[in-house]
């Protein structure tokens, strides 16, 4: 009997939450099991729907779209849609514009905003990966009736490590120690003591949220004083509350930044922070880059006004400035945070449920504080 499920071509690896997830769903073709490709595509020019894209460096250009004369949708991993021939891009979008109902966003790194939603005027979800959702136009979204959601909890514990073992590379520097060993210089001489260590240091939280928590609660375990600054006191947490960042800085000789990024955050570290933390001072960025003001924060290491900085996130990713890649006293990790595969699978899984959820009827499962379910009506 024929199967009513739509049929999908797969093309590009068969990512395992990607495949199994639209397994139930869809009669799934593999075009990458296929012998002879072209033959396989033209078996199933008549059929096929619908595109699934595991990866962006394959190119969807006009010539194989118009192959599938009945061709709906073509949901690409990643936002960005420049691996689609920049010549049909307008042309894709506008073909696919009055279909879209949802976008599921597999990497942070483009922007989803007000121009992009509003070629889609009957979007009504955008299932971001990710828990950070500064990529995305938020309050726009809101007003338009549009609900998004991200991907928290699943990567506290993840990211929570991650700080965890920024820190003490940065405070007890052994990546430069690992630098020295392979170097061949140990049989030579023994690395110099660090000059830091966790053991006299206070660790100021910027941000005390789930991820906050998670990294505080390490903190405790090591033996190692914990106070925070956020907008509002958190009364379930035990530890000492700054409403000023600038006073927690004085007091403090670690930050640690775990905020979402944004307007509200912009450069909340800047020199006037970095100035009052001081010289034996040490910066870990685990937020957004945009939360730390960078060419302050190089000009303090250069001068030697802080003693460090261990970073995971930066302005412009992933672009690192050239004056932080030369440092020897920095550690800088390229956005690790949530990066195992473990984590990333449980990410992406809370993709496709907020997707499965609201197909259902059911509501999305993790929507946004600025965008709640049921959304207003379209303004
Ligand atoms: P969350 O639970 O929403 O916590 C956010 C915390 O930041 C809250 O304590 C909040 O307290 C505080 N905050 C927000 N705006 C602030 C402001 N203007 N000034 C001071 N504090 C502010 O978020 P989460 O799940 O812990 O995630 C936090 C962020 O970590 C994400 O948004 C993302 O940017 C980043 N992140 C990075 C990685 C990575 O790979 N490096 C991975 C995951 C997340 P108040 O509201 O009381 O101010
Ligand atoms: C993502 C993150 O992996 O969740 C977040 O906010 O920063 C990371 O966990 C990163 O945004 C890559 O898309």
């Amino acid at each position: 009997m024929a199967s009513d499920k739509p049929d999908i071509l797969l093309m590009g690896p068969p990512k395992p939450v990607i495949a199994n997830g639209l397994a139930p769903l869809f009669n799934v073709h593999r075009l990458i099991e296929a012998q002879d490709r072209e033959a396989f595509m033209a078996s199933l020019a008549d059929k096929v729907r619908g595109f699934a894209v595991t990866f962006s460096n394959i190119p969807i250009d006009g010539k194989l779209m118009s192959r599938f004369p009945r061709l709906e949708i073509v949901a690409s991993f990643g936002v960005g849609y420049d691996h689609v021939d920049a010549k049909d891009r307008d042309a894709f979008l506008a073909q696919i514009a009055d279909r879209v109902r949802g976008i599921a966003v597999t990497f942070t790194n483009q922007r989803i905003d007000g121009a992009l939603m509003s070629r889609l005027p009957r979007l009504e979800i955008v299932s971001s990966f990710g828990v950070g959702y500064d990529h995305m136009d938020v309050k726009w979204a809101g007003e338009h009736g549009i609900v998004a959601t991200n991907t928290p909890e699943v990567l506290n514990e993840e990211v929570a490590d991650t700080a965890l073992g920024l820190l003490l590379c940065t405070v007890r520097e052994f990546p430069q120690a690992e630098r020295y060993l392979r170097a061949g210089k140990w049989v030579q001489k023994n690395y110099p003591l660090s000059s830091a260590t966790l053991r006299d240091r206070t660790v100021g939280m910027i941000g005390m949220g789930r991820i906050g928590k998670a990294i505080a609660r390490r903190l405790d375990a090591f033996g190692v004083p914990v106070v925070y600054h956020t907008r509002n006191a958190d009364r379930s947490v035990p530890y000492r509350h700054y409403p000023r960042l600038l006073d927690m800085a004085r007091d403090a000789d670690t930050l640690l930044a775990i905020v979402p990024g944004g307007p509200g955050t912009q450069n909340m570290i800047n020199a006037e922070v970095l100035d009052a933390l001081g010289s034996r001072g040490i910066v870990i960025n685990m937020a957004r880059g945009s939360v730390v003001d960078e060419p302050a924060l190089i000009r303090a290491l250069e001068e030697k006004r802080i003693l460090s900085a261990g970073l995971d996130v930066y302005v412009n990713e992933p672009e690192v400035p050239p004056e932080l890649m030369a440092m020897e006293n920095v550690v800088l990790f390229p956005h690790l945070g949530s990066a195992s595969d473990w984590t990333r699978q449980k990410m992406d899984q809370l993709v496709v449920d907020n997707l499965a959820s609201w197909a259902a009827g059911k509501g999305p499962l993790t929507p946004v504080a600025e965008t709640p379910w049921p959304p207003k009506k379209r303004g």
